[in-house]
């Protein structure tokens, strides 16, 4: 267990920038080892330093690849860029073109940009509770942009739309992804549609089904209407406008004042799974032998047992 000391000194160092910091910070938070919660407590200040954007979609639309290209473009922008990819399968091998691999090898030998894989157990490429914390690690290394990649099933135990700040929906033709898009629910929630796979004939009709379907959608709150932005990540064409839509999400939210409600739905979720793991954790503790021959002799119910636990009785 890690003394108090110990987290102070590991977040003044993530604090000041460093990198190793940051990733063993990460692997605390993340794979919740001993001292994950005081470590994560630490990082909690930095909650909405930097602007977050969620890039979801299924397996195969492109959205590594497509991250790679906006960190290139966010650089030369001048951002710096965090990025934590929930990814079961590809994780950051860099893609499958040759282009991938070398951007992937430039971005890691760059200072501004840091990407950590989180394929870590029980996580099907969607998000958990600890994913909260990873990202204030890296808001607190400074970075102006954090993405999250990640698959987003709709069975998730948490929502990217009820964590990050802008959610981009990547999806590609040929995978049914606009039916898919549309079943998950994932209608409501992206703020930006990427149509990765632009170089592709059918993208035309992908992106007419898109509009059509966004159409009987209203509003978003804030008034943002979604934005489509066909892309491919193999030429770069439309990179730069995606970025822009980003952005112009971004701008949209402080204009509007969204940006103060989104952060608040987050910080009502964080402490949601924060409230939901240690009050189980807490009421388990407290169950005893005793308990379960209440319930075997049936002189009480887990309904009503539930209760007492809960309110910390014995
Ligand atoms: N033709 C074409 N293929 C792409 C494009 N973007 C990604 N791919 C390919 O699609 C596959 C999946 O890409 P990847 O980025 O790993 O998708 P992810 O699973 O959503 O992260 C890879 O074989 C990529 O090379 C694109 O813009 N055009
Ligand atoms: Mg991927």
């Amino acid at each position: 267990m890690p003394s108090a000391k110990d987290v102070r000194e590991l977040a003044a160092r993530v604090r000041r920038g460093d990198r190793a910091a940051a990733a063993r910070a990460l692997s605390i938070v993340t794979e919740e080892r001993p001292g994950h919660e005081a470590l994560a407590g630490a990082f909690f200040s930095d909650h909405g330093a930097s602007h977050t954007v969620g890039l979801c979609g299924s397996p195969g639309s492109g959205k590594s690849s497509l991250v790679n290209r906006l960190v290139t473009r966010l650089r030369a922008a001048g951002e710096t860029v965090g990025v934590l990819a929930v990814d079961p399968t590809s994780a950051f091998t860099g893609g499958a073109f040759l282009g991938d691999r070398m951007r992937f090898q430039a971005h890691s030998l760059d200072d501004g940009v840091f990407m950590r894989s989180l394929a870590t157990r029980g996580m099907m490429g969607g998000l958990n509770a600890t994913i909260f914390a990873a990202i204030h690690v890296l808001e607190a290394c400074g970075f102006s942009k954090v993405l999250v990649e990640t698959v987003g099933t709709g069975q998730d135990e948490v929502d990217v739309a009820e964590v990050v700040d802008t959610v981009v929906c990547v999806s590609a033709p040929y995978q049914g992804d606009e039916f898919q898009a549309m079943k998950a629910g994932t209608m409501e929630i992206g703020d930006v549609f990427a149509v990765n796979k632009a170089d592709l004939p059918e993208v035309e009709r992908a992106v007419a089904m898109l509009k059509d379907a966004l159409s009987l959608n209203p509003l978003h709150d804030g008034g943002w209407a979604p934005r489509i932005a066909p892309v491919s990540a193999l030429t770069g064409k439309g990179v730069a406008e995606l970025a822009a839509d980003i952005d112009a999400h971004r701008a949209h939210l402080a204009s509007s004042g969204e940006l103060e409600s989104r952060r608040r739905r987050q910080l009502r979720r964080e402490l949601s799974l924060v409230l939901s793991r240690r009050l189980y954790r807490d009421a388990m503790a407290r169950v005893t032998d005793r308990h379960i021959d209440l319930l075997a002799a049936k002189k009480s119910s887990p309904q009503s047992l539930g209760g007492t636990l809960l309110a910390g009785r014995k």
